[in-house]
Protein backbone atom coordinates (compact mmCIF):
# COMPACT_ATOMS: atom_id res chain seq x y z
CA UNK A 1 0.00 0.00 0.00
CA UNK A 2 1.60 3.15 -1.27
CA UNK A 3 1.17 6.54 0.45
CA UNK A 4 -1.31 9.09 -1.72
CA UNK A 5 0.43 12.15 -2.40
CA UNK A 6 -1.24 15.20 -1.26
CA UNK A 7 -3.32 18.20 -1.98
CA UNK A 8 -5.20 20.17 0.39
CA UNK A 9 -9.28 17.76 0.90
CA UNK A 10 -12.12 19.69 1.09
CA UNK A 11 -14.79 18.38 3.18
CA UNK A 12 -18.53 19.86 2.69
CA UNK A 13 -20.84 18.35 5.65
CA UNK A 14 -24.86 18.70 5.28
CA UNK A 15 -26.52 18.86 8.38
CA UNK A 16 -29.80 20.11 10.30
CA UNK A 17 -27.14 20.62 13.59
CA UNK A 18 -24.44 22.02 12.57
CA UNK A 19 -23.21 22.98 16.54
CA UNK A 20 -22.46 19.17 16.98
CA UNK A 21 -19.82 19.38 14.49
CA UNK A 22 -18.20 22.58 16.51
CA UNK A 23 -15.03 19.75 17.37
CA UNK A 24 -13.99 20.15 14.40
CA UNK A 25 -12.22 23.37 14.83
CA UNK A 26 -10.49 21.69 17.52
CA UNK A 27 -6.63 20.39 18.64
CA UNK A 28 -4.95 18.33 15.13
CA UNK A 29 -7.69 18.93 12.77
CA UNK A 30 -8.31 22.72 13.77
CA UNK A 31 -4.55 23.47 13.31
CA UNK A 32 -4.62 21.26 9.80
CA UNK A 33 -7.57 23.83 8.43
CA UNK A 34 -5.35 26.71 10.02
CA UNK A 35 -2.24 25.33 8.13
CA UNK A 36 -4.86 24.97 5.20
CA UNK A 37 -4.09 21.41 4.72
CA UNK A 38 -7.51 20.91 5.06
CA UNK A 39 -10.62 22.74 4.74
CA UNK A 40 -13.96 21.97 6.25
CA UNK A 41 -17.30 23.55 5.27
CA UNK A 42 -20.68 22.77 7.50
CA UNK A 43 -24.01 23.61 5.63
CA UNK A 44 -27.16 23.64 6.90
CA UNK A 45 -30.07 21.72 5.28
CA UNK A 46 -32.26 23.42 6.62
CA UNK A 47 -31.56 26.81 4.04
CA UNK A 48 -32.90 24.59 1.59
CA UNK A 49 -36.05 24.03 2.40
CA UNK A 50 -38.62 26.07 0.70
CA UNK A 51 -42.02 26.54 3.00
CA UNK A 52 -41.78 28.99 5.60
CA UNK A 53 -41.38 27.03 8.51
CA UNK A 54 -38.06 25.38 6.78
CA UNK A 55 -39.23 21.41 6.79
CA UNK A 56 -37.38 19.05 6.65
CA UNK A 57 -38.91 15.66 7.11
CA UNK A 58 -42.20 14.53 6.91
CA UNK A 59 -44.73 11.22 7.97
CA UNK A 60 -43.46 7.96 6.27
CA UNK A 61 -45.06 6.41 2.96
CA UNK A 62 -46.76 3.24 4.46
CA UNK A 63 -47.27 3.98 7.77
CA UNK A 64 -44.78 3.11 10.85
CA UNK A 65 -43.28 5.26 13.28
CA UNK A 66 -41.20 8.56 13.62
CA UNK A 67 -40.29 10.83 10.41
CA UNK A 68 -38.31 10.77 7.28
CA UNK A 69 -36.38 13.57 5.55
CA UNK A 70 -37.78 15.14 2.59
CA UNK A 71 -35.70 14.89 -0.62
CA UNK A 72 -35.76 18.37 -2.43
CA UNK A 73 -33.54 19.97 0.34
CA UNK A 74 -30.80 17.52 0.14
CA UNK A 75 -30.50 17.82 -3.54
CA UNK A 76 -30.87 21.63 -3.30
CA UNK A 77 -27.59 21.84 -0.79
CA UNK A 78 -26.33 19.09 -3.40
CA UNK A 79 -26.11 21.61 -6.48
CA UNK A 80 -24.89 24.36 -4.25
CA UNK A 81 -22.03 22.69 -2.76
CA UNK A 82 -21.06 21.45 -6.61
CA UNK A 83 -21.35 24.78 -7.49
CA UNK A 84 -19.39 26.12 -5.00
CA UNK A 85 -16.59 23.26 -5.56
CA UNK A 86 -16.91 24.09 -9.12
CA UNK A 87 -15.22 27.47 -8.68
CA UNK A 88 -12.46 26.02 -6.76
CA UNK A 89 -11.92 22.91 -8.76
CA UNK A 90 -13.11 23.34 -12.53
CA UNK A 91 -14.90 20.15 -13.73
CA UNK A 92 -11.15 18.09 -12.93
CA UNK A 93 -12.59 17.02 -9.77
CA UNK A 94 -16.09 15.09 -8.74
CA UNK A 95 -16.79 14.35 -4.67
CA UNK A 96 -17.41 11.38 -3.15
CA UNK A 97 -20.43 11.61 -1.39
CA UNK A 98 -20.65 9.89 1.96
CA UNK A 99 -23.95 9.25 3.86
CA UNK A 100 -23.47 8.06 7.10
CA UNK A 101 -26.06 5.55 8.41
CA UNK A 102 -26.53 1.98 10.38
CA UNK A 103 -27.81 0.58 6.80
CA UNK A 104 -24.33 1.37 5.30
CA UNK A 105 -20.82 -0.62 4.30
CA UNK A 106 -18.57 -1.15 7.02
CA UNK A 107 -16.53 1.86 7.48
CA UNK A 108 -12.89 0.44 8.02
CA UNK A 109 -9.66 1.35 8.57
CA UNK A 110 -9.56 0.30 4.47
CA UNK A 111 -12.23 3.06 4.23
CA UNK A 112 -10.15 5.60 5.95
CA UNK A 113 -7.15 5.26 3.94
CA UNK A 114 -8.92 4.97 0.68
CA UNK A 115 -10.77 8.47 1.46
CA UNK A 116 -7.27 10.13 3.19
CA UNK A 117 -6.29 9.94 -0.95
CA UNK A 118 -9.70 12.02 -1.84
CA UNK A 119 -9.46 15.93 -2.99
CA UNK A 120 -12.92 16.78 -2.00
CA UNK A 121 -15.54 14.85 -0.09
CA UNK A 122 -19.58 15.86 0.83
CA UNK A 123 -20.76 13.56 3.57
CA UNK A 124 -24.57 14.01 4.37
CA UNK A 125 -25.65 13.68 7.85
CA UNK A 126 -29.73 12.56 8.25
CA UNK A 127 -31.72 12.11 11.10
CA UNK A 128 -35.17 10.73 12.16
CA UNK A 129 -35.56 7.52 10.12
CA UNK A 130 -33.33 8.37 7.40
CA UNK A 131 -33.15 10.36 4.22
CA UNK A 132 -36.22 9.28 1.59
CA UNK A 133 -34.32 6.80 -0.57
CA UNK A 134 -34.80 8.77 -3.75
CA UNK A 135 -32.02 11.05 -3.02
CA UNK A 136 -29.71 7.81 -2.54
CA UNK A 137 -30.63 6.78 -5.83
CA UNK A 138 -30.73 10.25 -7.53
CA UNK A 139 -26.92 11.19 -6.40
CA UNK A 140 -26.11 7.79 -7.03
CA UNK A 141 -26.77 7.94 -10.46
CA UNK A 142 -24.32 11.08 -10.55
CA UNK A 143 -21.50 10.68 -8.17
CA UNK A 144 -19.40 8.42 -6.06
CA UNK A 145 -21.60 7.36 -3.63
CA UNK A 146 -21.04 5.72 0.12
CA UNK A 147 -23.35 4.81 2.72
CA UNK A 148 -21.37 4.00 5.34
CA UNK A 149 -22.05 2.97 8.83
CA UNK A 150 -19.40 3.07 11.51
CA UNK A 151 -20.43 0.32 13.59
CA UNK A 152 -23.81 -1.95 14.62
CA UNK A 153 -25.05 0.39 16.56
CA UNK A 154 -27.90 3.35 16.33
CA UNK A 155 -27.14 6.75 16.65
CA UNK A 156 -29.49 9.76 16.89
CA UNK A 157 -28.03 11.25 13.69
CA UNK A 158 -25.21 11.08 11.30
CA UNK A 159 -23.20 13.88 12.64
CA UNK A 160 -20.95 11.89 15.27
CA UNK A 161 -20.38 9.01 12.82
CA UNK A 162 -19.66 11.84 10.38
CA UNK A 163 -16.63 13.19 12.84
CA UNK A 164 -15.49 9.45 13.56
CA UNK A 165 -15.03 9.62 9.71
CA UNK A 166 -13.36 12.83 9.49
CA UNK A 167 -10.72 12.04 12.21
CA UNK A 168 -10.34 8.12 10.52
CA UNK A 169 -9.55 9.87 7.41
CA UNK A 170 -7.92 13.26 8.17
CA UNK A 171 -5.05 12.04 10.67
CA UNK A 172 -3.57 10.08 7.71
CA UNK A 173 -2.85 13.08 5.69
CA UNK A 174 0.69 13.88 5.66
CA UNK A 175 0.76 17.04 8.19
CA UNK A 176 -2.69 16.80 9.85
CA UNK A 177 -1.09 14.53 12.71
CA UNK A 178 2.26 16.84 13.33
CA UNK A 179 4.12 13.80 13.30
CA UNK A 180 4.58 12.37 10.50
CA UNK A 181 6.70 9.55 12.02
CA UNK A 182 3.73 8.16 13.74
CA UNK A 183 1.17 8.11 11.72
CA UNK A 184 1.18 4.34 12.27
CA UNK A 185 -2.05 2.25 11.69
CA UNK A 186 -1.07 0.54 14.71
CA UNK A 187 -4.54 -1.98 15.34
CA UNK A 188 -6.29 -3.04 12.18
CA UNK A 189 -2.86 -2.04 9.96
CA UNK A 190 -1.35 -6.04 10.48
CA UNK A 191 -4.93 -7.37 10.61
CA UNK A 192 -3.87 -7.87 14.18
CA UNK A 193 -4.91 -6.12 17.70
CA UNK A 194 -2.21 -3.83 18.96
CA UNK A 195 0.13 -5.37 21.91
CA UNK A 196 -0.19 -3.56 25.16
CA UNK A 197 1.66 -0.36 25.60
CA UNK A 198 3.77 0.71 28.84
CA UNK A 199 5.78 4.00 29.98
CA UNK A 200 7.35 4.74 33.15
CA UNK A 201 7.30 3.72 35.97
CA UNK A 202 8.38 0.72 35.66
CA UNK A 203 6.38 -0.61 38.93
CA UNK A 204 3.12 1.23 39.72
CA UNK A 205 1.01 0.21 42.40
CA UNK A 206 3.20 -2.69 42.44
CA UNK A 207 2.47 -3.69 38.96
CA UNK A 208 5.69 -4.31 37.26
CA UNK A 209 6.66 -3.67 33.47
CA UNK A 210 6.84 -7.01 31.42
CA UNK A 211 10.54 -7.59 31.90
CA UNK A 212 11.13 -8.01 28.52
CA UNK A 213 10.40 -4.58 27.51
CA UNK A 214 13.64 -3.37 29.98
CA UNK A 215 15.94 -5.84 28.74
CA UNK A 216 16.74 -4.13 25.44
CA UNK A 217 16.63 -7.28 23.75
CA UNK A 218 14.81 -6.04 20.26
CA UNK A 219 14.05 -9.52 18.44
CA UNK A 220 12.93 -10.64 22.06
CA UNK A 221 10.76 -7.81 22.82
CA UNK A 222 9.01 -7.80 18.75
CA UNK A 223 8.27 -11.44 19.62
CA UNK A 224 6.19 -10.70 22.82
CA UNK A 225 4.30 -7.96 21.28
CA UNK A 226 3.27 -10.02 18.00
CA UNK A 227 2.85 -12.81 20.81
CA UNK A 228 0.81 -10.68 22.60
CA UNK A 229 -1.19 -8.91 19.40
CA UNK A 230 -2.07 -12.57 18.85
CA UNK A 231 -3.38 -13.04 22.65
CA UNK A 232 -5.72 -9.79 22.22
CA UNK A 233 -7.16 -10.65 19.19
CA UNK A 234 -8.05 -14.51 20.18
CA UNK A 235 -9.68 -12.84 23.55
CA UNK A 236 -11.62 -10.18 21.82
CA UNK A 237 -11.57 -9.88 18.20
CA UNK A 238 -12.21 -13.98 17.14
CA UNK A 239 -13.33 -12.28 13.92
CA UNK A 240 -10.29 -10.84 13.41
CA UNK A 241 -8.03 -13.42 13.98
CA UNK A 242 -10.00 -15.40 11.38
CA UNK A 243 -9.60 -13.44 8.82
CA UNK A 244 -5.45 -13.25 9.19
CA UNK A 245 -3.95 -13.84 6.08
CA UNK A 246 -2.55 -17.60 6.51
CA UNK A 247 0.72 -16.25 4.47
CA UNK A 248 1.55 -13.48 7.46
CA UNK A 249 1.73 -16.08 10.35
CA UNK A 250 5.00 -17.73 10.27
CA UNK A 251 6.12 -20.99 12.90
CA UNK A 252 5.98 -18.74 15.97
CA UNK A 253 2.80 -17.61 15.28
CA UNK A 254 1.28 -21.18 14.91
CA UNK A 255 2.84 -21.87 17.85
CA UNK A 256 1.10 -18.91 20.16
CA UNK A 257 -2.27 -19.91 18.45
CA UNK A 258 -1.80 -23.58 19.51
CA UNK A 259 -1.41 -22.69 23.23
CA UNK A 260 -4.52 -20.77 22.83
CA UNK A 261 -6.57 -23.84 21.37
CA UNK A 262 -6.54 -22.26 17.55
CA UNK A 263 -5.29 -24.39 14.68
CA UNK A 264 -4.81 -23.55 10.81
CA UNK A 265 -7.36 -24.15 8.49
CA UNK A 266 -7.41 -24.13 4.82
CA UNK A 267 -9.02 -20.72 5.12
CA UNK A 268 -6.70 -19.15 8.28
CA UNK A 269 -6.81 -19.72 12.12
CA UNK A 270 -10.43 -21.82 13.44
CA UNK A 271 -10.84 -21.75 17.05
CA UNK A 272 -11.22 -25.12 19.03
C1 LIG B 1 -23.83 5.25 11.35
N1 LIG B 1 -23.59 3.40 12.46
C2 LIG B 1 -24.69 3.97 12.95
C3 LIG B 1 -29.36 7.34 11.99
C4 LIG B 1 -30.82 7.31 10.09
C5 LIG B 1 -29.15 8.51 7.08
O1 LIG B 1 -30.10 8.00 7.95
C6 LIG B 1 -29.82 7.80 9.28
C7 LIG B 1 -28.57 8.07 9.83
C8 LIG B 1 -28.36 7.85 11.17
C9 LIG B 1 -27.03 8.15 11.76
O2 LIG B 1 -26.05 7.16 11.56
C10 LIG B 1 -25.98 6.11 12.46
C11 LIG B 1 -24.88 5.15 12.25
N2 LIG B 1 -23.08 4.15 11.52
O3 LIG B 1 -26.79 5.94 13.35
C12 LIG B 1 -30.60 7.08 11.43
Amino acid sequence: MTTPVHQRIRIDIVSIFGEYLAPLRLSLLGRAQDIGLVEIAVHDLRSNAVDVHRTVDDAPFGGGPGMVMTPQPWLEAMERIVELGRVRFGDTVAPIVLVPTPSGHEFTQRTARELSGARWLVILCGRYEGIDDRVLAELGEHYDLRPLSIGDYVLAGGEVAALVMIEAITRLIPGVLGNAGSIVEESHANGLLEYPAYTRPAVWRGRRVPDVLISGDHAKVARWRRDESIRRTAARRPDLLRRVPVGSLDAADIVVLAGLGWRLGADGPEPG
